[in-house]
């Protein structure tokens, strides 16, 4: 397969470092730009049979209607394995979070389409029985994204409130988590417009949303989620918690590290 390497350690500039950790949020521009229009269409083979929703978008509840959601494209086909294992997305990862590895959590296409509605204010590690704060978000766009697109807005600073509850994310988590940035004052940042490679980067515990595709084009975005090598397994003290030890850390009980055959150790310095 005729793919460029993504296996090289690109430097990453101080400011995103300082930026992720006050902010829990940065902006890497061009972090593919070179590459990822020649692992596209590999991502775009693999994306549909990570589809488990297929109802169209009318018939799909309010977090359906984000996205159409796909994952572990990297289990269905070789670019995109390439594409998920890439080194150098790992070791930004890594730096950015301050640790010595990281380890595969999943993978998810993320494609909003021409239509496809808001994405709620939401944290992502509600969902993760993961014992750290050092979890991170990898967001690229594959096409360039434009304001109209639904290009992702952060809380600046949120990660440092660690949970703030168990909001799945819906119509709860985009009221009583909006009301909460309001109240609270913190600041919103999209980095957006992106250009297809550009890639941005955000914790475990930031607070996050996108507004609706009011464009004619599919925003195409693949997001890869890492967390800190040596974590261990949290308590499956909820519905989701367990539902996500289940799929993506199979076999691992509460207390165990997390390092399933899903996990592997994609950089370690
Ligand atoms: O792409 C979006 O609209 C939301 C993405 C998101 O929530 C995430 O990557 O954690």
């Amino acid at each position: 397969m005729d793919l460029p390497p993504l296996d090289d350690e690109l430097p990453l500039a101080g400011d995103a470092i300082d930026e992720f950790r006050k902010c829990g949020h940065t902006c890497v521009r061009g972090l593919a730009r070179d590459e990822v229009a020649a692992y596209r269409p590999g991502l775009l083979e693999a994306a549909p049979r990570g589809r488990f929703d297929h109802r169209p978008l009318e018939e799909r509840d309010l977090y359906g209607q984000a996205f159409i959601q796909m994952f572990n494209l990297w289990t269905h086909g070789e670019a995109a394995k390439r594409f998920v294992f890439a080194r150098r997305f790992a070791k930004v990862a890594a730096e950015l979070m301050g640790v010595d590895g990281v380890r595969l959590y999943h993978d998810q296409a993320l494609f909003k389409e021409p239509g496809g509605g808001f994405t709620p204010w939401h944290q992502d590690q509600f969902y993760w029985p993961l014992e750290t704060k050092h979890t991170i978000t990898l967001w690229m766009p594959l096409v360039p994204v434009t304001p109209d697109m639904g290009a992702m807005e952060f809380a600046s600073g949120s990660h440092q409130l660690a949970s703030l509850g168990d909001f799945a994310i819906g119509e709860d988590s985009e009221r009583v988590l909006g009301e909460l940035v309001e109240a609270r004052g913190l600041e919103r940042v999209s980095h957006g417009p992106f250009e297809a490679g550009d890639a941005t980067f955000h914790a475990g515990w930031t607070l996050h949303r996108a507004p609706a595709n009011r464009s004619e084009r599919m925003r195409e975005v693949m997001t890869v989620i890492y967390f800190a090598d040596g974590t261990r397994v949290g308590p499956l003290d909820h519905p989701n918690r367990r539902f996500d030890r289940n799929v993506w850390l199979p076999g691992c009980e509460p207390g165990e590290l997390a390092a399933s055959e899903l996990n592997p150790l994609l950089y370690s310095r």
